[in-house]
């Protein structure tokens, strides 16, 4: 059986996300808003991986949610799914204003003047100790956040850091994070840099959500000329559900969350992907419909279906290649097709040129009771280092001026040295982008440890 994973959602993004995904979990495994059992519910799944039960047979979230701020709190608990979370797993400072899009005001909301850990860092500590210690065998952590506003970039990077001290065996880390579009939060370039800084060091998967290009393929494959928020959060949902739902039904190679980044981050740092997911469709859509294994990866392997600017926007370099890649099944599908569905993919390398000995493609069939076919597919690419060298040449832009940097010395966490401390991030970011560029570097060694 897998492990259970606790589910950490921060921030407003962080929420909304989060939300969606349980919302889309419930209807998989047949689980009503306030917990019980719908007629739909699928025995012999393994919806204990994140759900624990209490003594009504009610299934409750192994979710810890937290805001600085109370108004996506207040509508979750105001809405449909009133009684679904666990009360005492929900933090919101009532009268709190959020960290104001500065990362510096997040990560420093949870420490006093000593940088002693405070006691809104306590109680939060608290809640995911607590929701760790009634996990019947712990696996890990998923952090689900934004990198660009205050808290989920800046408290939620506090998150990561904690980690590893308050849990002594090591727990494997997954995030969600999400990435903005251009011109979204004027300080983004600095909060994106700090965190993910800290996503190279705490995380060990990271899925990369741009908004930007799922907004593009809402409009391009959902035929929306006008996406909202709602609409990008319901794909992310999707991805959500189906990056996780090999650990929720079952997969023998998939099936636990280590499992999981084995195959998709195959050495340090490089453990950045995007994903991609086939069909996407407009609602009652009377196009027609092929989901043969075939037909989705033929989906799956046209650039503009991964949900990465990059890969929309920009045609492999002879340099670009795949690092990791994992196809995960939905429905009633016949194994033997699928793999020669991924023979297919893998013999004509749509990706790039080959990365021995980790890029091909693997995949799992899981959820076969699903109610139609699709796939959902996880790609560890090269090109994200032009993501990376676009955040890069926004944060040059503005720290060469000093731009906006009075707003983050505030932040005690700063201590003076505001500029040391963005330096430092960026030069994280750089060499993320460096081992991007130069994968082949890190990839001769056995897999999962880099070449001496
Ligand atoms: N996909 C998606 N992105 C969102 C959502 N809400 C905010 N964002 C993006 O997240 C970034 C801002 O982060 P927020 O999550 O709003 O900020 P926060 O973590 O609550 O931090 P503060 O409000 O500054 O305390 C921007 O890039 C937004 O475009 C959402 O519901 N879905
Ligand atoms: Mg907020």
């Amino acid at each position: 059986m897998p492990g259970d994973v606790v589910f950490v959602q921060v921030g407003q993004c962080g929420n909304e996300i989060g939300h969606e995904f349980w919302k889309r979990i419930c209807q998989e495994h047949g689980i009503a808003p306030d917990g019980t059992a719908t007629e739909d519910r699928t025995l012999g799944d393994n919806c204990s991986t994140y759900f624990s039960s209490d003594d009504s047979d009610r299934l409750i979230p192994r979710a810890v949610l937290i805001d600085l701020e109370p108004r996506v709190l207040n509508c979750i608990s105001n809405g449909e799914y009133a009684y679904f979370y666990n009360a005492e797993r929900v933090f919101e400072c009532r009268d709190g204003g959020g960290a104001g899009n500065n990362w510096g005001s997040g990560y420093g909301a949870v420490q006093d003047e000593k940088d002693d850990i405070n006691e809104i860092g306590e109680s939060i500590m608290n809640m995911i100790r607590s929701e760790v210690e009634i996990c019947d065998k712990f696996d890990g952590f998923t952090l689900c956040h934004s990198i660009a506003g205050g808290t989920g970039s800046g408290l939620g990077s506090w998150i990561l850091e904690q980690l590893p001290d308050f849990f002594e065996e090591k727990a494997g880390v997954h995030t969600f994070s999400v990435f903005p579009g251009k011109s979204d939060v004027v300080v983004q370039p600095y909060n994106a840099a700090l965190t993910i800084a800290r996503l190279m060091e705490f995380s060990d998967l990271t899925f990369v959500l741009e908004n930007e290009a799922i907004t593009k393929t809402a409009i391009q494959k959902m035929h929306n000329p006008n996406p909202s928020m709602r609409d990008v959060n319901e794909i992310i949902g999707r991805v959500m559900a189906g990056v996780t739902a090999p650990t929720r039904f079952g997969s023998p190679s998939f099936g636990s969350f280590n499992g999981i980044s084995a195959q998709l981050s195959p050495v340090y740092p490089l453990h950045f992907v995007s994903c991609g997911i086939a069909p996407l469709i407009p609602a009652n859509s009377r196009l027609p419909q092929r989901t043969t294994p075939i037909d989705l990866m033929q989906i799956l392997e046209k650039p503009n279906s991964i949900m990465s600017t990059a890969s929309q926007t920009e045609k492999n370099s002879p340099i670009d290649c795949l690092i990791a890649g994992l196809a995960i099944f939905q429905g009633e599908v016949n194994h033997d097709t699928v793999a020669q569905a991924i023979f297919k993919t893998n013999s004509h390398r749509p990706f790039g040129a080959p990365l021995l000995p980790f890029s091909d493609i693997d995949y799992c069939v899981t959820y076969p009771q699903a109610k139609s076919r699709s796939a959902v597919m996880a790609v560890n690419h090269s090109k994200f280092s032009q993501t990376l060298g676009s955040l890069r040449d926004d944060f040059t832009k503005m720290f060469k001026n000093g731009a906006y940097l009075t707003n983050f010395e505030k932040a005690a966490c700063f201590k003076d040295d505001v500029r040391g401390k963005l330096s430092e991030a960026i030069e994280s970011v750089k060499n993320l982008m460096t081992a991007y560029s130069e994968p082949w570097q890190y990839c001769s060694g056995t897999r999962g440890e880099p070449e001496e």
